[in-house]
């Protein structure tokens, strides 16, 4: 399968990491309007098809699909334009700045006929998945209580920037990811409130969001999120579960350490990630999540199949983000179906 990379700033640099080591895969093209970066990303590794327009890459290029790794304003025209050329789309989170850019994107590659991932990698996590896996399997039986937690004094304001100047910060970039994560393990939201704070005072937007979420089965959540907490040892970028249920508990702490006890004794699994040669700590647990994410688009296109992360199933995370900003500025309880 042929692929064209759209973006190669930050990020894009563990995307075409990661396609290495998807057989079968290869990034034959790449595009970004600053030179430099393309430049740099070309040499690096080894892709001689440059441009600067990705409509001219599109229409100069023979490819399968593209692989959209730019920050969120750009992403409704380049999928649209990815749809009118037939191809398949993965594209990079926060999906959209609002739901009707969302839903237009998610229905122009449905009307194509084509796979639309959005690259939500955080539950594709070696840790986050094993309590995934491990809750869908009924271990700890029905859960009736999630907490997910993230919390942190890291600075990702200078590898990205924009998330220093954006107007809306920690919920957009992160909050998104836990979310989702919750809505894998817990399942579908009825109604959430969320409360914001900004402690930085160097920063635009919300550097930390609590938000409770009410469940279709019954059941509660709290997602707390912050970028402004000090301490030793600095977790970033682990988030952290507490989920009980009819049966028993599960626990997945810092140092990538789950644990499950049950009437039947306590199992505790180390689910540290593995460190792939291209990656650096603490960042390996998201780089493998990409490389696992990517195989995982590689395999659904083979087998026809919609990936789990879905531009589907991403509306409904993406409700989860708009709503918890609204239910914030508005200070009330809000129903994602409002959205
Ligand atoms: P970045 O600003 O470093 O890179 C984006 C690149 O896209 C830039 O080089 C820019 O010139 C280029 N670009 C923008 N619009 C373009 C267009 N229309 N055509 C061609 N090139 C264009 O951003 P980043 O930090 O790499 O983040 C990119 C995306 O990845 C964001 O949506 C961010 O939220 C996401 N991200 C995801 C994860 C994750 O774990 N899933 C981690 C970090 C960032
Ligand atoms: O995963 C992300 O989207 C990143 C970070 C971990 C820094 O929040 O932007």
């Amino acid at each position: 399968m042929k692929g064209g990379l759209i973006g190669c700033g930050f990020f894009a640099v563990n995307q075409m990491h990661g396609w290495q080591e998807i057989e079968g895969v290869e990034i034959v093209a790449i595009c970004d309007r600053d030179r430099a970066r393309l430049t740099e990303i070309g040499d690096k590794f080894d892709v001689d098809a440059r441009y600067s327009d990705a409509a001219e890459m599109l229409a100069a290029e023979k490819l399968d699909f593209v692989d959209i790794a730019t920050t969120v304003e750009s992403h409704r025209a380049l999928v649209e334009l990815a749809a009118r050329h037939g191809l398949h789309v993965i594209c990079q989170k926060p999906l959209a700045e609002t739901m009707e850019d969302a839903r237009a994107m998610n229905a122009a590659v449905a009307d194509a006929g084509r796979v639309f991932m959005v690259h939500e990698n955080f539950r594709w996590q070696s840790g986050l998945r094993a309590a995934i896996d491990a809750v869908r399997a009924g271990k700890i039986g029905e859960p009736f209580f999630c907490r997910a937690s993230f919390r942190s004094g890291y600075d990702v304001y200078s590898g990205q920037p924009y998330l220093a100047t954006d107007e809306r910060f920690i919920i957009q970039d992160l909050g998104i990811h836990v979310l989702d994560v919750t809505r894998a393990i817990m399942g579908e939201v009825s109604t959430l409130s969320a409360s914001i704070q900004r402690v930085n005072p160097k920063i635009r937007g919300e550097d930390v969001a609590t938000i409770l979420l009410k469940h279709d089965s019954g059941a509660t959540s709290v997602v707390d999120c912050s970028y402004a907490t000090r301490q030793q040892p600095e977790t970033f970028p682990e988030t952290l579960l507490e989920i009980d249920g009819e049966t028993g508990t599960l626990r997945l702490d810092a140092g990538y350490r789950l644990t499950i006890q049950t009437a039947g004794g306590e199992d505790v699994i180390d689910v540290s990630p593995r460190l792939y040669p291209w990656a650096e700590k603490p960042w390996h647990n998201i780089q493998e999540s990409v490389a696992t994410i990517q195989r995982h688009f590689a395999e659904c296109l083979r087998q026809g199949r919609s990936p789990e992360t879905s531009g589907d199933d991403n509306l409904r995370t993406l409700a989860l983000v708009e709503g918890a900003y609204f239910s914030a500025a508005e200070a009330r309880t809000i129903k994602p179906e409002e959205l």
